[in-house]
């Protein structure tokens, strides 16, 4: 690859051409490896009935969330489907997605859904994974696992084979934020663990969660917290943090991803749909980083007004990785924002994107959506940095995107032997 300089002029197509061309790795999703059954969504009508939509049903149609709910899945998405994409036009980010990925396929982005159901229904999951992640431009997709899942956990206990295409994390949920509702499968299981945490408790979801490590090879430790979280702070959650899964985290070499700012269920009756967001106090992060100088922690925030904290906080923690704009943040505008402003605080050494996908075609709109956006600001970046009198190569964009969308994150998941510093 030529390291000669672009002209400034060009450096907008050579951008666009590298990120065209480059094959990102999607760190945080909710699909999953075939192997691992009907957990993992795909086709219209799970597109159609994302939480996202169903959100946006309630402001457009009367009906009521009990009554959606106890609709079935084609009728829910027949509804959404007139409602979101015939009487509206599907002008909002969610419901444009679904435009995107209807003809992406070549299917029709009006009318009645009959003949996106007869495609879908004509797909073979292998085949479909292969084109979906192929119009996406991602390698492999990180998967959001739950050990205490009923229906996933099991499947794992089973044995599954891996799948290049799909990494395992350890999602953590149910020990951090509902251990009073989840500790007894673990005592069924033979730990000696108590709702109190006392006893042995510590040291037995440590065991567990070794146990998992083991069976599972996690490429990364997860969490989602509310706005509130607090650290320090005389918890359960805080004494497993610090007493069960960060020793593990260290010991293995595993990072810890801590996803903060989620008001769980603002609205209960619309369930997945029910969740809001709140500014945390990032003196939690700034305290776990530095208690825990060989731990290292995947960083992704749900508040825009935590935003610039957060870039300033990975200044000071070479051992905290920003990454993402999560949920509510994942639009145009806001990833707009936020990557100029990661990029002016930390050149290229954090993570922009992750799709969060829950439904698998959605990375084809999520990242199509990530390279429109970040084309101008890439470019101007390069053309500011060329006017500024550093001549930019091919190489350097290159180098830069490969940075931003695989190697961040590879370096960041090696244990500390292999770990490069981020801002090397
Ligand atoms: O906690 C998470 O991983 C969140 O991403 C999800 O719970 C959320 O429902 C979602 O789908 C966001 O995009
Ligand atoms: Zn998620």
């Amino acid at each position: 690859m030529s390291a000669s300089p672009i002209p400034a002029d060009q450096i907008r197509t050579a951008v666009a051409e590298e990120l065209q061309a480059a094959k990102f790795i999607d760190i945080h999703t909710h699909l999953y490896k075939p192997s691992l059954g009907p957990i993992g969504l795909w086709g219209i009508d799970e597109l159609i009935t994302y939480h996202y939509l169903e959100a946006e049903l309630f402001r457009f149609n009367s009906i009521t969330p009990g009554k959606y709910f106890s609709l079935t899945k084609t009728e829910k998405a027949d509804l959404i489907w007139k409602t979101l994409f015939i009487e509206n036009a599907p002008i909002s980010e969610s419901t444009r997605g679904v435009v995107a990925v209807l003809s992406a396929f070549g299917l029709p982005t009006t009318g009645d859904l009959a003949e996106a159901r007869t495609f879908f229904a004509s797909r073979t999951i292998t085949e479909h994974i292969r084109d979906v992640f192929r119009l996406a431009g991602i390698s492999e997709a990180v998967m959001t696992n739950d050990p205490l899942d009923p229906d996933e956990a099991p499947v794992w206990e089973r044995g599954t084979e891996s799948d290049p295409l799909f990494h395992p994390v350890l999602r953590l949920d149910r020990i951090l934020n509902k251990w009073d509702q989840h500790w007894q499968v673990l005592q069924a299981k033979g730990f000696d663990v108590h709702p109190d945490g006392s006893g042995r408790t510590m040291s037995e979801v440590r065991r567990f969660l070794e146990g998992w490590v083991a069976l599972m090879k996690p490429v990364y430790m997860a969490v989602s917290l509310p706005d509130t979280f607090t650290y320090p702070e005389m918890s359960l959650r805080v004494r497993f943090l610090r007493e069960s899964v960060l020793p593990i985290c260290r010991e293995t070499g595993i990072p810890m991803s801590l996803m903060i700012g989620v008001r769980y269920l603002v609205n209960p009756e619309l369930r997945l749909a029910g969740d809001g967001v709140g500014k945390a106090d990032l003196r939690a992060v700034e305290r776990i980083c530095l208690d825990f100088p060989d731990n290292r922690f995947f960083i992704s925030l749900l508040s825009r007004e935590n935003q610039h904290e957060l870039c300033v906080y990975a200044r000071k923690f070479a051992n905290l990785m920003p990454f993402g704009c999560w949920w509510f943040l994942n639009n145009p505008s806001m990833v707009e924002e936020m990557t100029r402003e990661r990029i002016e605080m930390l050149g290229a050494s954090f993570i922009p994107q992750h799709s969060d996908a829950r439904v698998l075609e959605q990375v084809i709109y999520k990242w199509r959506n990530t390279r429109r956006t970040l084309t101008p600001i890439l470019a101007n970046t390069y053309q500011t940095l060329s006017e500024d009198g550093r001549p930019v190569s091919r190489e350097d964009i290159r180098h830069g995107i490969n940075r931003l969308f695989r190697s961040n994150f590879e370096n960041f998941i090696q244990p500390a032997g292999g770990h490069t510093c981020p801002h090397e």
